[in-house]
Protein backbone atom coordinates (compact mmCIF):
# COMPACT_ATOMS: atom_id res chain seq x y z
CA UNK A 1 0.00 0.00 0.00
CA UNK A 2 0.85 3.17 -0.93
CA UNK A 3 2.56 5.91 1.45
CA UNK A 4 -0.54 8.03 0.55
CA UNK A 5 -4.03 7.79 -0.84
CA UNK A 6 -5.49 10.62 -2.32
CA UNK A 7 -9.31 11.11 -2.57
CA UNK A 8 -10.62 12.76 -5.93
CA UNK A 9 -12.09 13.00 -9.47
CA UNK A 10 -10.06 13.27 -12.64
CA UNK A 11 -12.69 16.50 -13.60
CA UNK A 12 -11.70 18.44 -10.87
CA UNK A 13 -9.29 21.16 -11.23
CA UNK A 14 -7.87 21.16 -7.85
CA UNK A 15 -7.50 17.50 -7.48
CA UNK A 16 -5.47 18.20 -10.89
CA UNK A 17 -3.43 20.66 -9.31
CA UNK A 18 -2.16 17.98 -7.09
CA UNK A 19 -1.60 14.93 -10.45
CA UNK A 20 0.32 17.59 -11.94
CA UNK A 21 2.28 17.84 -9.08
CA UNK A 22 2.63 14.76 -8.28
CA UNK A 23 3.98 13.76 -11.96
CA UNK A 24 6.54 16.89 -12.23
CA UNK A 25 7.73 15.71 -8.57
CA UNK A 26 7.77 12.04 -10.06
CA UNK A 27 6.34 11.45 -6.28
CA UNK A 28 5.69 7.12 -6.44
CA UNK A 29 4.02 7.28 -2.97
CA UNK A 30 0.69 8.75 -3.83
CA UNK A 31 -1.92 6.42 -4.71
CA UNK A 32 -5.20 7.85 -6.17
CA UNK A 33 -8.72 7.04 -4.93
CA UNK A 34 -11.51 8.40 -7.22
CA UNK A 35 -14.79 9.36 -5.39
CA UNK A 36 -17.96 11.50 -5.70
CA UNK A 37 -17.85 14.86 -4.30
CA UNK A 38 -21.30 16.69 -4.21
CA UNK A 39 -22.63 19.94 -2.52
CA UNK A 40 -26.11 17.58 -3.02
CA UNK A 41 -24.16 14.97 -1.10
CA UNK A 42 -21.07 12.57 -1.71
CA UNK A 43 -19.20 9.58 -0.65
CA UNK A 44 -19.73 8.89 3.59
CA UNK A 45 -16.21 7.91 3.87
CA UNK A 46 -14.80 11.59 1.63
CA UNK A 47 -17.22 13.88 4.02
CA UNK A 48 -15.69 11.89 7.11
CA UNK A 49 -12.38 12.62 5.78
CA UNK A 50 -12.75 16.03 5.04
CA UNK A 51 -16.13 17.50 6.86
CA UNK A 52 -16.69 20.09 3.81
CA UNK A 53 -17.03 17.55 1.65
CA UNK A 54 -14.79 18.41 -0.86
CA UNK A 55 -11.82 16.97 -2.78
CA UNK A 56 -9.07 16.96 -3.05
CA UNK A 57 -8.00 15.47 0.37
CA UNK A 58 -4.95 13.43 1.28
CA UNK A 59 -5.21 10.26 3.50
CA UNK A 60 -1.89 9.61 5.43
CA UNK A 61 -1.57 5.95 6.95
CA UNK A 62 -1.68 6.75 11.38
CA UNK A 63 -1.86 10.80 10.57
CA UNK A 64 -4.90 13.19 10.37
CA UNK A 65 -6.34 13.54 6.34
CA UNK A 66 -5.27 17.03 5.11
CA UNK A 67 -7.18 19.08 3.03
CA UNK A 68 -7.25 21.65 0.82
CA UNK A 69 -5.63 21.25 -2.45
CA UNK A 70 -2.88 24.37 -1.05
CA UNK A 71 -2.34 22.49 1.70
CA UNK A 72 -1.86 19.18 0.13
CA UNK A 73 0.42 20.74 -2.45
CA UNK A 74 2.70 22.50 0.24
CA UNK A 75 2.73 19.65 1.93
CA UNK A 76 3.85 17.18 -0.99
CA UNK A 77 6.22 19.61 -2.16
CA UNK A 78 7.81 20.08 1.55
CA UNK A 79 7.71 16.04 1.81
CA UNK A 80 9.41 15.82 -0.79
CA UNK A 81 11.81 18.77 -1.68
CA UNK A 82 10.68 19.10 -4.44
CA UNK A 83 10.83 23.21 -4.92
CA UNK A 84 7.59 23.80 -6.49
CA UNK A 85 7.41 26.80 -3.87
CA UNK A 86 10.54 27.80 -4.20
CA UNK A 87 11.44 30.72 -1.03
CA UNK A 88 13.05 32.85 -3.01
CA UNK A 89 9.89 34.06 -4.39
CA UNK A 90 7.44 32.30 -2.60
CA UNK A 91 5.12 35.49 -1.76
CA UNK A 92 4.62 35.93 -5.43
CA UNK A 93 3.86 31.95 -6.26
CA UNK A 94 0.88 32.04 -3.36
CA UNK A 95 -0.35 34.84 -4.06
CA UNK A 96 -0.38 33.38 -8.17
CA UNK A 97 -1.70 30.15 -6.57
CA UNK A 98 -4.32 31.81 -4.37
CA UNK A 99 -5.56 34.24 -7.37
CA UNK A 100 -5.77 30.47 -10.02
CA UNK A 101 -7.82 29.13 -7.42
CA UNK A 102 -10.23 31.82 -6.91
CA UNK A 103 -10.91 32.55 -10.88
CA UNK A 104 -11.42 28.59 -10.68
CA UNK A 105 -14.08 28.78 -7.70
CA UNK A 106 -15.59 31.34 -9.78
CA UNK A 107 -15.57 28.48 -12.58
CA UNK A 108 -16.74 25.92 -10.72
CA UNK A 109 -19.63 28.12 -9.06
CA UNK A 110 -21.24 28.77 -12.11
CA UNK A 111 -20.81 25.23 -13.46
CA UNK A 112 -22.92 24.69 -9.98
CA UNK A 113 -25.32 26.93 -10.65
CA UNK A 114 -26.81 25.13 -13.59
CA UNK A 115 -26.05 21.60 -12.38
CA UNK A 116 -27.33 21.24 -9.31
CA UNK A 117 -30.00 24.40 -9.42
CA UNK A 118 -33.23 24.12 -11.25
CA UNK A 119 -33.67 26.49 -14.26
CA UNK A 120 -36.40 28.62 -12.73
CA UNK A 121 -34.27 29.25 -9.63
CA UNK A 122 -30.60 30.38 -11.87
CA UNK A 123 -30.24 34.32 -10.91
CA UNK A 124 -28.75 35.97 -13.76
CA UNK A 125 -26.81 38.67 -12.18
CA UNK A 126 -25.32 36.43 -9.40
CA UNK A 127 -23.65 34.33 -12.47
CA UNK A 128 -22.93 37.48 -14.84
CA UNK A 129 -20.70 38.26 -11.33
CA UNK A 130 -18.77 35.21 -11.60
CA UNK A 131 -18.23 35.84 -15.09
CA UNK A 132 -16.91 39.29 -14.20
CA UNK A 133 -14.56 37.53 -11.59
CA UNK A 134 -13.09 35.09 -14.08
CA UNK A 135 -12.52 38.04 -16.79
CA UNK A 136 -10.83 40.04 -14.35
CA UNK A 137 -8.63 37.51 -13.25
CA UNK A 138 -7.84 36.39 -16.72
CA UNK A 139 -6.34 39.95 -17.56
CA UNK A 140 -4.11 39.67 -14.49
CA UNK A 141 -2.77 36.91 -15.01
CA UNK A 142 -1.98 38.37 -19.29
CA UNK A 143 0.36 41.01 -17.25
CA UNK A 144 2.10 38.50 -14.97
CA UNK A 145 3.03 36.27 -17.73
CA UNK A 146 6.34 38.40 -18.74
CA UNK A 147 7.02 38.10 -15.03
CA UNK A 148 6.75 34.32 -14.46
CA UNK A 149 9.93 32.36 -14.02
CA UNK A 150 11.47 30.37 -16.84
CA UNK A 151 11.23 27.35 -13.68
CA UNK A 152 7.69 25.78 -13.26
CA UNK A 153 6.37 26.29 -9.55
CA UNK A 154 2.96 25.58 -8.01
CA UNK A 155 1.21 29.04 -9.12
CA UNK A 156 1.70 28.19 -13.02
CA UNK A 157 0.65 24.66 -11.97
CA UNK A 158 -2.83 25.87 -10.67
CA UNK A 159 -3.23 28.78 -13.30
CA UNK A 160 -2.45 25.81 -16.00
CA UNK A 161 -5.44 23.77 -14.14
CA UNK A 162 -7.56 26.45 -13.93
CA UNK A 163 -7.33 27.44 -17.62
CA UNK A 164 -7.71 23.14 -18.55
CA UNK A 165 -11.15 23.82 -16.64
CA UNK A 166 -12.33 27.23 -17.88
CA UNK A 167 -11.97 25.35 -21.47
CA UNK A 168 -13.05 21.80 -20.05
CA UNK A 169 -16.25 23.42 -18.69
CA UNK A 170 -17.06 26.39 -20.84
CA UNK A 171 -15.39 25.25 -24.29
CA UNK A 172 -17.08 27.92 -26.06
CA UNK A 173 -16.13 31.45 -23.86
CA UNK A 174 -12.76 32.61 -26.44
CA UNK A 175 -10.70 33.82 -23.39
CA UNK A 176 -7.25 33.17 -25.69
CA UNK A 177 -8.78 36.32 -28.14
CA UNK A 178 -7.49 39.17 -26.32
CA UNK A 179 -4.84 37.52 -23.87
CA UNK A 180 -1.92 36.70 -26.54
CA UNK A 181 0.53 36.07 -23.46
CA UNK A 182 -1.58 33.88 -21.45
CA UNK A 183 -2.25 31.21 -24.41
CA UNK A 184 1.32 30.71 -25.43
CA UNK A 185 1.93 30.53 -21.60
CA UNK A 186 -0.90 27.93 -21.44
CA UNK A 187 0.41 25.94 -25.09
CA UNK A 188 3.48 25.95 -23.32
CA UNK A 189 2.57 24.20 -20.36
CA UNK A 190 -0.34 22.02 -21.91
CA UNK A 191 2.95 20.55 -23.67
CA UNK A 192 4.18 19.24 -20.36
CA UNK A 193 3.92 15.74 -19.97
CA UNK A 194 2.21 15.93 -16.19
CA UNK A 195 -0.21 17.85 -17.80
CA UNK A 196 -0.89 15.55 -21.16
CA UNK A 197 -1.57 12.76 -18.55
CA UNK A 198 -3.88 14.30 -15.91
CA UNK A 199 -6.67 16.07 -18.93
CA UNK A 200 -9.44 16.37 -17.10
CA UNK A 201 -12.30 13.31 -18.47
CA UNK A 202 -16.03 13.18 -16.74
N1 LIG B 1 -10.55 25.22 -1.92
C1 LIG B 1 -10.74 23.82 -2.27
C2 LIG B 1 -11.80 23.71 -3.37
C3 LIG B 1 -12.12 22.25 -3.69
C4 LIG B 1 -13.42 22.11 -4.48
O1 LIG B 1 -14.23 23.05 -4.57
N2 LIG B 1 -13.62 20.91 -5.02
C5 LIG B 1 -14.87 20.63 -5.69
C6 LIG B 1 -14.64 19.75 -6.93
S1 LIG B 1 -13.87 20.69 -8.19
C7 LIG B 1 -15.74 19.81 -4.74
O2 LIG B 1 -15.25 18.98 -4.03
N3 LIG B 1 -17.06 20.07 -4.74
C8 LIG B 1 -18.01 19.38 -3.93
C9 LIG B 1 -18.74 20.29 -3.01
O3 LIG B 1 -18.69 21.53 -3.19
O4 LIG B 1 -19.39 19.79 -2.09
C10 LIG B 1 -9.40 23.22 -2.71
O5 LIG B 1 -8.54 23.96 -3.20
O6 LIG B 1 -9.20 22.02 -2.53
Amino acid sequence: MAKYQLLGSIASPFVRKVLVLVHEAKLTDVEFETVKASPMGGDAHLNAANPSGKIPVLLRAGESPIFDSRVITRFLDTEARAGFYPENRLWEVLTLEAAADAMTEAVVAMVYEHRFRPETHWYEPWYDGQWAKVNRALDYFEGLVPRFDAQIDMGQIALGAGLGYLDFRQAQFDWRGTRPQLAAFFDRLNARSAFQQTQPVG
